[in-house]
Order: C-alpha cells, then structure tokens, then sequence
C-alpha cells in the first residue's frame, strides 16, 4: 500500500493549474464547489491557459477557491467579482479572465453586474455555483431556493407567491447576450458534460467572441442537512426538475 501511494497510483489527480500547497481544500465534505473547480483546472490544463488566467472569487464559500489556483487571483466586495474581471480583462485583453461566484453573489446582489456585462457581451467567463441557498452564512433563502424547499429564512418552505419564483440564470444571460455569447447549465452529477461546457466557455473567450457563462449544479449537505444519498439525489432529481442542464447559446446563433 505504501508503495502504491508513493507511485501515485493511489493519489487522486491534481490539475497540474492547482496550488498543490493549499491542498486539500477548505470545502466542507460533500460540498460540490471543489468538483466544479476541479473539473475547471482539467480544462484550464487540457486548454494550457494556465499563464494566460486571471481567477476572481467572491464572498460567500466560493472564497475559499482564492488560493486554489497557482495563478493571479483577487477575491472581491460580494456580488463585484463580474465588474473586477471585467476591468482587468479590458485592461488587458490578452488575459483569459474568469470570475467565479455563488448564487447570491450571481443573482441577488450582483445581479445588475451579471446582467449588464451580458447586455455588453464582455469577453469573459462567468461560472457561477448554485447551491439553493446561501452557504457561507448558514443556508438562508437565495434566489435559486426551489419552490418548497426549506431554508433558515423559509422554515415552512419558500413561498413563490411571496418571494417570487426562483431565478434561472442562464435563462436570463441567453435573453439578452447578444450574438458571441455562449450560455450554459452543467451539473456535478455529470462532471464529464460540465467539464465540456467550462472548456467551451473558456474557447469562447479564447475566440474573442463574447460572454460566456455556466451555471453548475451544485450541492451544500452541510445547509441542506442531508446525507450523502439525499444530497445526491437532490442535485439529480429535484433540481434538475427546476433547471433544465444544457446549453442555452452557442455563439454562432442568437435566438429569437
Ligand atoms: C455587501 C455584503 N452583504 C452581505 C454579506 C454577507 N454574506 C456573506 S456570504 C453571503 C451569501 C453567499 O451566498 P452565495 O453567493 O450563494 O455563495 P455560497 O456561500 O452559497 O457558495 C452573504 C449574504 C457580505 N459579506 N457583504
Ligand atoms: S457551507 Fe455549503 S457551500 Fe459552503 S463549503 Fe460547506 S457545503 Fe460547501
């Protein structure tokens, strides 16, 4: 055993992109944030964009990815990291810049940025991690909680008829993106086809054509207060019921 570990056989594979030194990460056990960074190292490798990256994280548990990277990484005011890594990429267009949030980071209090920079079709790559709840300060109501789901701040479950309906990112971004954008849902129940859609948005970037953002499915057990089966069949079931996975633009077409 000892052998095989020193071989590396046993050791699970680490993008070569990843600061080995902040390993293993800070991420509660189950939580889906370390799968979606994962699957974005081995697409940042496979891509070799590693010394071309600039990372942004965000309040909120996606700040503990602001030392995963071993490349130049801010982590912004909650809800700016959209308008930060805009900047630097228009400051340096050279840069592959990619800002990575939650959902309340995304949707609620930076929602205007999220909004306006696919308005404006900036050439950069938004990912965003929906969780259903805000998990960094204990699992209160987001803008994606489903409907009925309970929550610190919807002990009797979310009430559409008061909160409104929960928001589908995505949905929003390829409404009004103009031609260039390339929109996403992936989830971490299917890492191979996420993997694909982070790869995507990052060539699009690449390509100079425009926006690029992908929602990820994601899970937070510790909020939820499920185990490993509930959680999963969570994120499988339940919330793909709400949000459709798939790609929502391509940047050849715009529709409608
Ligand atoms: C301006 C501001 N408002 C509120 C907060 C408190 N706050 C910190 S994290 C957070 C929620 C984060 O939730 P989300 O963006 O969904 O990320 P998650 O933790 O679920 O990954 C909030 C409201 C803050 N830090 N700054
Ligand atoms: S609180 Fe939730 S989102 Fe935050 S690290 Fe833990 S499981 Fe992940």
């Amino acid at each position: 055993m000892q052998e095989l570990m020193e071989d590396n056989i046993l050791q699970p594979a680490m993008p070569s992109c990843w600061y080995e030194e902040t390993k293993p990460h800070k991420f509660c056990p189950g939580c889906g944030h370390g799968i979606i960074l994962k699957a974005l190292g081995e697409a940042v490798d496979e891509l070799g964009i590693k010394d071309r990256m600039v990372f942004g994280c965000d309040i909120g548990c996606s700040l503990l990815s602001w030392d995963f990277f071993a490349v130049d990484s801010v982590q912004t005011h909650h809800g700016r990291t959209t308008p930060v890594i805009t900047g630097m990429k228009r400051a340096n267009p050279d840069l592959i810049g990619v800002a990575y949030m939650g959902d309340g980071g995304g949707y609620a209090i930076g929602s205007q940025h999220l909004f306006n920079a696919a308005v404006r079709n900036e050439r950069i790559t938004i990912i965003l991690c929906n969780n259903c709840n805000y998990g960094m300060t204990g699992g209160q109501m987001a803008p994606t909680t489903l409907p009925g789901m309970k929550t610190e701040t919807t002990p009797y479950g979310r009430d559409p008829d008061q909160t409104g309906a929960p928001t589908k990112g995505p949905e929003m971004v390829a409404a009004v993106a103009p031609e260039g954008a390339y929109v996403a849902r992936g989830t971490i129940a299917n890492i191979r086809q996420m993997k694909g859609f982070l790869k995507k948005a990052l060539e699009n970037q690449m390509a100079g054509n425009g926006i690029s953002f992908v929602e990820c499915l994601s899970s937070c057990p510790t909020n939820w207060r499920t185990n490993a089966k509930q959680t999963w069949e969570f994120v499988e079931k339940d919330m793909t019921q709400f949000f459709k996975v798939g790609e929502l633009r391509l940047p050849q077409a715009k529709e409608g």
